[in-house]
């Protein structure tokens, strides 16, 4: 069974939070920049059905089927130095992690910006800091959930799944949205607290996994041994010295 989503379904779901609903849209990133830069309150979220051109990091494509998962993003305004971002980014992760729970076990995170069910990606999240000169004027959080998208037989069978292929729940779009906006929206209460780096280190299954990332035009190997406070990952290389990666691409495990 399938629902569509509505702006009276949302309404009764977000209550009091200013949101913004279309049934197709590009990407809910690029809406929530233009409200940004006008006049929306922090924690303002948008909200689409389907994403025509949906899009992951390094304009990478991200697909969002009509009544199959979740695009959304979150408009946050906050005070946060420049390398602090990515905690932002791991916050929504915990969010996402800790809502997708009520309906599956087997999640965890994969550094920097994934969510894993049973070691595939169920929901890809990508943050967008937006400056007026240079000045922060707020950040974009852009979070994608697959709820029931068919990957079996597509080119992402491997690497992508839906929660509704892991549980006997059927998912509740509206109440999943609430759920992962109330986590996010609890956890930037402790951006800067210790206990959002203990969680997301807890939740994060690269930690101890041999890795090699591109980091812009630089490959790095070894051992993912920890984060830093800013979310960097810290790699344990063959010879035994440490390497400090900010960004990069998880290419293998
Ligand atoms: C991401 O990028 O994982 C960030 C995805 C963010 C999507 C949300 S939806 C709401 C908001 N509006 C947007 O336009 N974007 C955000 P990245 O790590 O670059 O992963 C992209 C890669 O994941 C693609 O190259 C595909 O291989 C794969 N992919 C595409 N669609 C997928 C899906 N639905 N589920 C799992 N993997 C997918």
């Amino acid at each position: 069974m399938t629902e569509q989503l509505n702006h009276e379904l949302l309404q009764a779901a977000l209550q009091d939070r200013p949101f913004r609903f279309f049934q197709q849209i590009s990407s809910t990133n690029n809406v929530a920049e233009k409200w940004l830069l006008e006049d929306a309150p922090s924690g303002s979220v948008v909200i689409a059905e389907e994403q025509l051109s949906g899009r992951g990091r390094l304009s990478r494509k991200w697909q969002t089927p009509s009544q199959q998962a979740i695009a959304m993003s979150v408009i946050v305004r906050l005070d946060v130095d420049y390398h602090q971002l990515q905690r932002v980014t791991m916050a929504a992760g915990l969010a996402v992690a800790e809502a997708l729970r009520n309906y599956t076990s087997g999640i965890s995170l994969k550094w920097p910006n994934d969510v894993l069910l049973q070691g595939k990606k169920v929901c890809g999240i990508l943050s967008e800091a937006q400056w007026v000169g240079e000045q922060l004027a707020g950040v974009i959080i852009g979070i994608g959930i697959n709820v029931r998208v068919p990957f079996a037989q597509t080119d992402l069978a491997d690497v992508a799944t839906s929660i509704e292929e892991h549980s006997t729940q059927q998912v509740n779009r509206p109440l999943l949205i609430r759920t992962v906006l109330d986590n996010h929206d609890r956890w930037l209460t402790s951006l800067h607290a210790d206990k959002l780096l203990v969680a997301y280190r807890e939740n994060l299954a690269t930690l101890g996994q041999v890795v090699s990332i591109q980091a812009g035009d630089q490959q790095v190997s070894g051992r993912a041994i920890d984060v830093d406070a800013d979310g960097a990952l810290l790699i344990e290389q063959p010879d035994g010295t440490q390497k400090r990666v900010a960004v990069g691409e998880l290419a293998a495990q």
